[in-house]
């Protein structure tokens, strides 16, 4: 018997989340339906699911089946101002996300990871630190598996969960024993009225935590800094500009962690990941592992050997002396800064996509100091083309195939081609994975003889 038998849940999007929702609720047995707003045709194995005895409300979403719900369970990508399911609530009815009602069921302690950027990589490393311990550690989040999935086992060590902004609108009692803010730039405001809003999603993270929960925070970031001053709960700093009196500095050469009157020194020549943006990342992971008494040459050795994510600045070919970057996770404008900081210069950038209505403005710099060309392509290369297209030689591409093909004749050896694109690519894509595999594909094809 659970909480949930014999209630009505309208779960909200029928994605990734919706489905793995649907399997939980039924499993315990609700009466579910599946509102989404595409029709039922596109939905996933539909007819399995009315053979399962799910009610179909697609294309949703229908007003009348919201209010009558006990709760509704929505996914991330459905946002709380929806009319439908606004009405729905201010009605009484209450609306949960995934990740709160995932929490509620989950026993082991969760080390949540946010941030605009470094969310995926830093919450692989924890994972991989975990496993190097002999812990079993259940890796998901918005990282792909939805942390609902995590309720299918109940001898899990620790939940390492990456969280997003969306995902935090809708919990309530969500809290992790350790809560880590990588880092805030402007994203999702295509979601957001404006950066203040995203922010207060973001901050959601520490919002149950106490005394004996540990935020772990990006000192140099002087938004996570300041945001984070107040908190309920102990507060341990990692940065990267010097050491930390109690905490985990950069010295440039080693990582400096100081705690309990102790010192451990690890030398960062030794990672695979490159890029001072990828040492907070591992700052960041090593800290929960080893104030609960991992052994650091344990931790050490698991970051060190971790490689990098597809998407992430991966060197797809080297070809007449240009290396060619895949960087299509860089989704919003703070994660092309940090990719072209790790260029020396010469950079042939392809960027562009769907918008998300943020401010070129911090592209200024490293774009005329280091883009050599600048190629854009998808829904925001009017937008892009206006912040930077003065600065550098600019020009427009119909796809990513014909960007290629372009950063093929113009790039001089001795330069490099980026594709950071600061933008979503559903305008294009199915997601940023599938543009990358698109733009790997085409970098492959490209004839070993020369252009120029
Ligand atoms: N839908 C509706 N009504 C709406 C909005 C959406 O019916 O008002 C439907 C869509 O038609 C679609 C379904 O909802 O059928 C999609 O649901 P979703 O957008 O919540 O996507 P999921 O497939 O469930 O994937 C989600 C996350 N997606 C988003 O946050 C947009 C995935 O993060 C995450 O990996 C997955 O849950 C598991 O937790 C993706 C993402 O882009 C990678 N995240 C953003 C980011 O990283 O920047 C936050
Ligand atoms: P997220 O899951 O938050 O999108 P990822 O780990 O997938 O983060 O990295 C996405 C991109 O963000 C990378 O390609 C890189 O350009 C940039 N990035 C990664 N880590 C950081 C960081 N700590 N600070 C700023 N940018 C970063």
């Amino acid at each position: 018997m659970s909480v949930y038998t014999g209630q009505r849940i309208v779960i909200i999007g029928a994605g990734k989340t919706g489905l793995a929702l649907t399997d939980f609720f039924l499993a315990r047995g609700a009466r579910v339906a599946l509102s989404d707003r595409r029709p039922a045709a596109q939905v996933p194995a539909a007819a399995e699911l009315v053979a399962r005895g799910v009610d179909l409300d697609c294309p949703g979403h229908d007003a009348t089946l919201l209010a009558a719900a006990d709760l509704i369970a929505i996914s991330p990508g459905v946002a709380l101002d929806m009319p439908e399911l606004a009405a729905a609530m201010s009605s009484g009815v209450p609306v949960l996300g995934e990740v709160e009602i995932a929490a509620r069921e989950l026993q082991a302690p969760m080390v949540a990871i946010t941030g605009t950027n470094g969310k995926s990589t830093t919450t692989t490393l924890l994972g991989e630190v975990f496993g190097a311990w002999g812990k079993r550690a259940f890796v998901g989040g918005n990282l792909g598996t939805p942390l609902i999935e995590a309720t299918r086992c109940d001898d899990w060590d620790w939940i390492v969960a990456e969280i997003s902004s969306f995902q935090l609108e809708a919990i309530d009692r969500f809290r992790p024993r350790y809560g880590l803010l990588l880092n805030l730039t402007e994203d999702h405001l295509d979601r957001y009225p404006d950066m203040a809003g995203y922010l207060a999603a973001k901050l959601r993270l520490f919002e149950n935590m106490t005394a004996t929960d540990v935020a772990v925070i990006n000192l140099e970031d002087p938004l996570v800094r300041q945001l984070t001053a107040n908190l309920p709960c102990l507060r341990i700093g990692f940065s990267s500009r010097g050491p930390v009196e109690a905490g985990m500095g950069f010295d440039g050469r080693h990582l400096i962690w100081r705690w309990a009157g102790r010192e451990t020194r690890f030398a960062v020549q030794e990672l695979r990941l490159k890029g001072l943006h990828n040492i907070e990342n591992v700052m960041a992971a090593l800290i929960p592992p080893l104030l609960e008494g991992c052994p650091a040459d344990t931790a050490w050795r698991a970051v060190c050997a971790f490689a990098g994510l597809d998407h992430r600045m991966v060197l797809v070919r080297q070809l007449q002396g240009v290396d060619w970057f895949n960087d299509s996770k860089g989704t919003n404008v703070g994660s092309v800064v940090k990719s072209l900081a790790g260029l020396p210069g010469s950079v042939t950038l392809i960027a562009g996509g769907r918008d998300k209505g943020g401010d070129y403005a911090p592209l200024v710099e490293p774009v005329a100091s280091k883009v050599a060309h600048l190629i854009l392509i998808g829904e925001a290369a009017d937008r892009i083309e206006q912040a930077l297209g003065t600065l550098t030689h600019t020009v427009r591409a119909g796809s990513l195939e014909d960007a290629v093909q372009l950063a093929y004749r113009l790039t001089e050896p001795g330069g490099a081609v980026l594709l950071s694109p600061g933008c979503s690519s559903f305008d294009m894509f199915r997601s940023y994975a599938e543009r990358g595999e698109v733009f790997m594909r085409a970098v492959g094809e490209l004839p070993e003889e020369a252009a120029h």
